[in-house]
């Protein structure tokens, strides 16, 4: 259990794809996750065991301290994969329903031909966005966290093994639909990109500050549904950089594709500043 929300990660599942030749030297590179596990079982020890019920506020703060060092380790070990590779990663995070995985496939479309493009996804049950995925033809594997609320970096490097994405790729991580969670994990990502909807309100970036504050790019979706309602974009935006001066923002559809084509130049240009900053360290 996460003691950052109680939430359970022991039911965590990582579909298994292709079966690794244990020759391949591919598949050794991509094995390099310091815990021991195989990629065909999936222990998932992000943190020690907590004893909740009882527990001091002092030891709380351990224990949470103790996931988070941990998960932090994993997202360095990630970092060192994701470069090695030449990946850009994306962390795509948002409550449930505000449109990340149709941003993807509409995104995934306007890559297609410039940069390849491989997808992580994170759900508590079913693999029907991995399957939405697949059906652009881009590769995707889904972690399913049973009754966890985010993904951590430990699920990430293993989903990695089974995934293997073309060097030089867009690597998407579609997060768990959550607005709390997933801002205290770093998955190893370069980009973290919020996806707010206009039908969730202006005030969101205030109720949830964390996320909007280790954001980079907030994209407002379902810009369609604009007419319809009574959001206001300038208060939203403002809010936003509120918390975040530094936040970029799109406001983009993916029922109509409106600002789809500048998120992928965005891709583009940050994928060509992170490989640039890499290189440079
Ligand atoms: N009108 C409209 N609906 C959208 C848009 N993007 C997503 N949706 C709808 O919102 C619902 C949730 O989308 P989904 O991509 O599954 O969201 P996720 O849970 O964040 O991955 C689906 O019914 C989509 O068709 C959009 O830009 N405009
Ligand atoms: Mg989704």
């Amino acid at each position: 259990m996460c003691s950052i929300c109680g939430c359970g990660q022991a039911e965590v599942v990582i579909e298994q794809g292709r079966d690794a030749d244990p020759r391949d030297h591919d598949h050794a590179e991509w094995h390099d996750h310091g815990d021991g596990a195989g990629r065909h079982a999936h222990p998932h020890r992000p943190g020690e065991p907590v004893d909740a019920p009882g527990a001091s506020a002092e030891r709380m703060i351990k224990i949470e301290q103790g996931i988070l060092s941990k998960n932090d380790a994993f997202a360095r070990q990630n970092r060192s994969v994701f470069a090695a590779h030449r990946l850009f990663v994306l962390n795509v995070v948002s409550i449930p329903g505000s449109g990340k995985t149709s941003l993807l496939v509409k995104t995934i479309e306007a890559l297609s031909g410039q940069l390849p493009v491989a997808v992580i996804e994170g759900d508590q049950q079913t693999s029907n966005d991995a399957d939405r995925i697949r059906a652009t033809g881009a590769p995707a594997v889904q972690i399913n966290t049973g009754k966890g609320c985010h993904l951590d970096a430990h699920m990430v490097g293993h989903a990695l093994e089974t995934l293997r994405p073309e060097p030089g790729s867009a690597l998407f991580i579609e997060n768990v639909g959550n607005l709390v969670c997933p801002a205290a994990f770093d998955l190893g990502e370069a980009r973290r990109v919020v996806v707010l909807s206009v039908t969730e309100g202006e005030d969101k970036p205030l109720k949830y500050p964390d996320m909007f504050a280790s954001a980079d790019l907030m994209l407002l979706n379902k810009a369609d549904l604009l007419p319809h309602l009574d959001f206001d974009v300038g208060q939203c935006l403002a809010n936003a950089l509120r918390i975040n001066p530094d936040l970029q923002t799109l406001t983009v559809s993916a029922r109509t594709g409106e600002g789809v084509a500048a998120f992928a130049a965005w891709i583009q240009a940050n994928a060509a500043r992170h490989a640039a900053a890499v290189a440079k360290a």
